[in-house]
């Protein structure tokens, strides 16, 4: 039977709206999707809600269509569409934390409208505050970098632009998790003075060429007393007005004389110091280098080797950060620099991966980093691809390539289809997730010559000798190769569960398939 009850009013809009672009609430939601009532029940917003189920099961109703969701599940819905989220009828509970955010807001890049809030993420309950994050600005920093990403992806709307918002959007919230305080614990009056703290330091950010530049003229502008203002300012950075200044000038000193060929005094004027004795002495202590020194140091980075590993390096770093536009532009400088492909992608790719898998398996980072990781990843392959693919030769033969049932890992599978091509054979992607079944019914149908199953997972290893048996069963043993791969699958492995062959990489798995092509 059926049951109704009224939708919760938690949703402001309103309150939404006023200066915030993130709010997140939680939600408890006891309601039976009750058939002849739909339509009235379907609910909208004007920003951005991001449902994430995080207790129970139900039904997400989005523009009439019924969806049944369970924990983890995350629901991106757009402005003005309607949608409602109801519990099943056996289930009793479901706990939805709710994202809204105002992507116009972020657009006009007003950090200062933010500031409102005291750089505060509430965490609501049944409509009032329960706790809120309150940030310092290198949590701010990192916040918004994440919200940055977020809005690029929400904008470009990329293939698989709602997979990468859910990864960044749980590491928003493992990042706030961290600066969550209950709310009885931060007076709500202290808004005003982060607000203070976070504008003085975008003021710092935006003027700090200018050498009149003051604590004193900054107080100033905020009416507040100095004095104040030296106490908010240490608070929310974690250094004195002064230090602070000193940092981000020197920092960007640094940048102009690695990345320039201005002169001292041009940089000293550049950087808001008051003349070149106290630039010299400050960048002494700062760097423990005269700038000349620094900028001997830029010429041996200068030479080819030696950029090219830096290059190779942050291709790395960048990667692990998942962020994907600047390891393509990365990778795109060393293949600019003559840096070989297919050292770029050893190097600094899959180095960089290597390094997430270990602080994956060591519990430093989570599912969602790895994740936004894999697709910078992805989008670092992306600007290889046309130069390890690159050949003139074509049908040598046809490959089904795929990831096995259980097994969602696709990247080490995508450069194995990349290679391939490179190699003139047609292959078949089936995607990850494949069954033994598929593998063997895409062989025959599209007569391929070999088989190739990839597998991440020590659990779905087993898959692969269900396709041998598979392909035993159908009687295509004999016509069709079987060739495995894919990091926890040896040698060893192969031969006992009977396959042709297993290969440790992407490349000789394209050698030996050629040759498997070729030989029929
Ligand atoms: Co997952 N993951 N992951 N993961 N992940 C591993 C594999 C893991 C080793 C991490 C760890 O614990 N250190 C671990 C497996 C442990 C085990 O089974 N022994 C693991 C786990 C546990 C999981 C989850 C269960 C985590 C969770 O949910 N709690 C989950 C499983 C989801 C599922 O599949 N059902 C999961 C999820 C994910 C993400 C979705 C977040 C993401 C995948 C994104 C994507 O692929 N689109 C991810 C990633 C990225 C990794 C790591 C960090 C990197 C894998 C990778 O892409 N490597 C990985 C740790 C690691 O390997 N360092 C890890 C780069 C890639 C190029 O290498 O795929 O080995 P690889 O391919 C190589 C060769 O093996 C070869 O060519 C490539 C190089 O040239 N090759 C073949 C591959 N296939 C071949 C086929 C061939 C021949 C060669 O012939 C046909």
């Amino acid at each position: 039977m059926l049951k109704y009850t009224q939708h919760p009013k938690w949703i402001k809009k309103s309150e939404i709206l006023r200066n915030v672009p993130l709010r997140f609430d939680t939600l408890c939601c006891d309601t039976v999707l009750p058939t002849e009532f739909v339509s009235e029940q379907l609910v909208s917003n004007e920003v951005f809600e991001i449902d994430i189920i995080t207790e129970g099961g139900g039904i997400c109703q989005i523009f009439g269509q019924s969806i049944p969701c369970r924990k983890g599940d995350i629901f991106i819905i757009p402005p003005d569409i309607p949608h409602n989220c109801y519990v099943n009828e056996s289930a009793d509970k479901l706990y939805i934390s709710r994202v809204f955010l105002d992507i116009n807001d972020w657009f006009s890049g007003d950090i200062s409208d933010m500031g409102n809030q005291r750089f505060c993420y509430g965490v609501f309950c049944g409509g009032s505050v329960i706790a809120y994050a309150t940030l310092n600005a290198s949590a701010y920093e990192s916040v918004m970098q994440t919200l940055g990403a977020i809005s690029s992806e929400v904008a470009e709307k990329r293939q698989d632009w709602q997979e990468v918002v859910r990864a960044e959007l749980s590491v928003l919230f493992i990042t706030l998790k961290r600066y969550i305080e209950k709310a009885e614990h931060v007076p709500f009056e202290t808004g005003k003075e982060w607000h203070y703290a976070s504008v003085a330091v975008r003021m710092v950010m935006e003027n700090f060429s200018d050498s009149e530049l003051k604590l004193e003229t900054l107080a100033e502008s905020l009416y507040i007393s100095k004095s104040q203002f030296s106490r908010l300012f240490k608070d929310f950075t974690g250094e004195s007005f002064s230090e602070y200044l000193r940092r981000v000038r020197m920092n960007h000193a640094c940048r102009l004389l690695r990345e320039t060929d201005m002169s001292v005094e041009q940089i000293v004027k550049e950087c808001g110091m008051r003349d070149v004795r106290s630039f010299y002495k400050n960048f002494q202590n700062y760097t423990g280098k005269t700038p000349s020194q620094y900028k001997e140091n830029k010429k041996t980075f200068n030479i080819k080797g030696d950029k090219i590993m830096v290059l190779l390096s942050d291709i790395s770093e960048k990667m692990q950060q998942g962020r994907g536009k600047v390891v393509a532009e990365l990778v795109q400088a060393a293949l600019d620099e003559g840096c070989a492909p297919e050292k770029i992608l050893n190097e600094g790719l899959l180095s960089g991966m290597g390094i997430i898998g270990e602080k994956f398996r060591n519990n430093e980072i989570f599912v969602p980093e790895v994740l936004v990781a894999a697709r910078a990843m992805n989008m670092g392959a992306q600007i290889l691809k046309p130069y390890l693919a690159a050949s003139d030769v074509t049908n040598i033969g046809k490959v089904c390539l795929g990831t096995v049932h259980g097994d969602l890992h696709d990247i080490g599978k995508n450069l194995v289809k990349m290679m391939m091509e490179g190699k003139g054979i047609e292959v078949i992607d089936l995607g990850t997730d494949v069954p033994a079944e598929t593998f063997v019914k895409t062989a025959i149908e599209q007569n391929c010559d070999v088989i190739c199953c990839s597998a991440l997972l020590t659990t779905t290893m087993g898959v692969m000798a269900d396709v041998v048996k598979a392909a035993e069963a159908a009687g295509i043993r004999d016509n069709v190769k079987i060739m495995i791969g894919g990091a926890p699958v040896t040698d060893d492995f192969c031969k006992q569960i009977g396959a042709d062959a297993y290969t440790a990489d992407a490349a000789s798995a394209a050698n030996l398939a050629y040759e498997y092509c070729k030989a029929k």
